[in-house]
């Protein structure tokens, strides 16, 4: 639980991010209002950020407002030792509908991830995610100073840097791209994709994490919006204007996980999840349940190893975390079934002498307790079928660093760019992803520390913090000749 304390302005120049969901969920209660952290890779990388800068953070709730209500609660959050102040936009039931499921997540969602087939075009939708971005762009104009610098995040949001342009039009706006961007062939399939290139272009900034997705989005702009671009320096110009376009992988706090992982506590509890698995070898998966995290490939590749290799039976577990997760959109209602019935059907199948092979664990874990697992675990199964970065597979590094584990990671994974230690598959190719396991499961201590190594140089060195230093350097530079925040 996050404390609630009375709000406290922190100076005339402040950071202000802003994103479809904050920190946590608000819930009444007849003690009062508390409230719940949310769970999230967005979530899990602003914290810390929060937590050394101050500010605020301007995001939905988790309540339904009526039609006419705009901001709710304006709340002191303190997590760990700092405190931000938390403005909580109301939206109503139906533009929650509208705007959350149904654009953001039903149509950006799966387009951005490749699923052009699972992407809904509806002209209701594109009304409601016009409305409710200029509800944030009005909670904003009430609560920030003309000096404050604003930081919109994702996708839900990709008109805010316009329609906060339009009333401040020397606002400092930068945004970060949590999610993969498609090339303009597949971008251009939305019926709105100039109005949305042209929102997003109201930034100075625009941060993603691959070079990749850098790329396709200042082709985008050059295709759709009929931009000037610079791809070598990473600037486009439009309307008279200069945006810098940069890539910025996002880390985690990786002292926070270490730490986490030499708990003792967190050691033992992970002793007993080997010894509650049985078996030889423990294999884990953690993600949100979404279709593009590969879960029911991953089990299909299992589910072959077990087949071809019976050896195997009796002697590996995977444990499979699914924290849940849009359970109002029915694609995901959809995904539980489907998941749900496979791991049922497998077990059935390749249960021998009473050892159970798949373990489903459908609920959000503390963070200790996911931790545990890591250290658990003898390998962590990342195989999305298409992520921005993923997170879960840099917690597992920084977990097991002075221990031993090996992460098989999605060729299709923002992470594997940047972590060459870990094994490499095709989450399509079940065959491969399964060969990979067993490649795993028998690497020497030795290869499985140096690639361990390897990787944790990377996750430590280029963490959260430096993720938030990058960005605000090229922010910075992206702002220069204007009056500056003291902290940046
Ligand atoms: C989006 C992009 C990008 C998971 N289960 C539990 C739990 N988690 C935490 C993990 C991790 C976070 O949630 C998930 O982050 P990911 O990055 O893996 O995935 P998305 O939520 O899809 O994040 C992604 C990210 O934004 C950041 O830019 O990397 O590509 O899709 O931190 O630890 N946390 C707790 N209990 C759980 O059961 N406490």
């Amino acid at each position: 639980m996050v404390d609630i304390k009375p709000i406290a302005k922190k100076s005339s120049s402040n950071l202000v991010v802003i994103s479809n969901r904050g920190a946590c969920t608000f819930k009444e209660t007849p003690q009062g209002i508390k409230a719940i952290p949310s769970i999230s890779g967005l979530v899990s990388a602003l914290l810390p950020v929060l937590d050394i800068e101050g500010g605020s953070w301007i995001a939905w709730g988790g309540r339904y407002g009526k039609e006419s209500e705009v901001i709710g609660n304006s709340l002191a959050i303190s997590s760990n030792d700092s405190k931000f102040i938390f403005h909580e936009v109301m939206l109503t039931r139906e533009e929650v509908e509208l705007y959350y499921n149904g654009f953001s997540n039903s149509c950006l969602w799966p387009l951005c991830h490749n699923f052009i087939e699972k992407a809904v075009f509806k002209e209701e939708y594109w009304k409601a995610y016009c409305e409710v971005n200029k509800k944030y762009s009005s909670v904003f104009l009430k609560t920030a100073g003309l000096e404050d610098w604003v930081w919109v995040h994702d996708y839900h949001l990709a008109l805010l840097p316009g329609y906060i342009r339009k009333s401040r039009p020397h606002a400092r706006v930068a945004l970060f791209w949590h999610i993969p961007f498609p090339p303009p062939e597949i971008f251009n399939v939305i019926p709105w994709s100039k109005e949305i290139i042209r929102g997003m272009l109201e930034s100075q900034l625009i941060g993603f994490h691959s070079p990749k997705y850098v790329q396709n989005f200042i082709q985008t702009a050059k295709e759709i919006a009929g931009a000037e671009v610079d791809f070598i320096n990473g600037y486009i110009y439009c309307s008279g204007r200069k945006i810098k376009v940069i890539t910025a992988p996002i880390g985690i706090d990786w002292h926070e996980i270490r730490d986490l992982a030499k708990n003792n506590q967190i050691i033992q509890k992970a002793a007993e999840i080997r010894k509650a698995a049985g078996g030889e070898y423990l294999l884990l998966g953690v993600d949100r349940l979404d279709y593009t995290k590969g879960i029911i490939e991953r089990l299909k590749a299992v589910s072959w190893l077990l087949k071809n290799h019976s050896q195997y039976r009796s002697k590996l577990t995977f444990i499979q975390i699914a924290a849940p997760s849009r359970e109002n959109n029915s694609a995901y209602q959809k995904l539980r079934h489907q998941v749900e019935e496979t791991i049922g059907y497998l077990n059935g199948i390749f249960t021998e002498n009473y050892h159970v092979p798949i373990r489903y664990i459908f609920k959000s874990l503390d963070k200790s307790e996911l931790v545990a697992h890591y250290l658990a675990a003898d390998m962590a199964l990342v195989t999305p079928l298409k992520d921005g970065m993923n997170l879960v597979a840099k917690e597992y590094v920084a977990a097991n660093d002075k221990d031993i584990g090996v992460l098989l990671l999605s060729s299709f994974a923002g992470a594997a760019s940047q972590l060459k230690g870990a094994l490499i598959s095709n989450p399509y190719n079940t065959r491969e992803t399964s060969a990979q396991i067993i490649k795993g499961l028998k690497m020497s201590l030795i290869e499985k520390k140096q690639r361990l190594a390897a990787m944790n140089r990377v996750v430590k060195e280029q963490d959260i913090y430096w993720w938030w230093q990058k960005f605000q350097q090229s922010w910075r530079e992206a702002s220069r000749g204007k009056c500056l925040m003291e902290t940046l």
